[in-house]
């Protein structure tokens, strides 16, 4: 058994769970923010048969797009102290996934 563990963006959760219970897999989901953006996105637990893999991984790669996000970064400071901002582009998912083994499953 495994647990993947996939970080996607919060507009793409709702279709990737849709998808994903469709096809009787078991999900949690958990909010959660990116340490570099300080943005909120979702985090999903979804315990499978090693043979789902592939078929959850899939269903993420279909269900989340990679998307520009902007984020302010400091420049420097105008002649009267105020802070100075720019924003630079930040392209940001489709799904991060991580493939962890599962030594001991069981449900009370
Ligand atoms: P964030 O940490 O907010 O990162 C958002 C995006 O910012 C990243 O998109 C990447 O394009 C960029 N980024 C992150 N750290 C960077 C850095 N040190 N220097 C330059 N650019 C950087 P993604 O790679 O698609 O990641 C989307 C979200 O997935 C991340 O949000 C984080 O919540 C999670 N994530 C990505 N890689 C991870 C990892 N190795 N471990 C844990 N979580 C991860």
């Amino acid at each position: 058994m495994k647990l993947v563990v996939a970080t996607v963006q919060d507009q793409d959760a709702d279709g990737a769970i849709q998808s994903l219970t469709k096809q009787s897999f078991r999900i949690t989901r958990i909010g959660t923010t990116g340490g570099f953006l300080g943005q909120g996105n979702t985090t999903l637990l979804i315990g499978v048969e090693d043979d789902s893999v592939d078929t959850v991984v899939n269903t993420l790669r279909k269900t989340s797009q990679r998307r520009l996000r902007y984020m302010p970064m400091a420049t420097g400071a105008a002649p009267d102290g105020v802070a100075l901002y720019n924003h630079i582009e930040v392209e940001v998912g489709g799904a991060t996934v991580f493939i962890l083994n599962v030594e001991h499953f069981e449900q009370g």
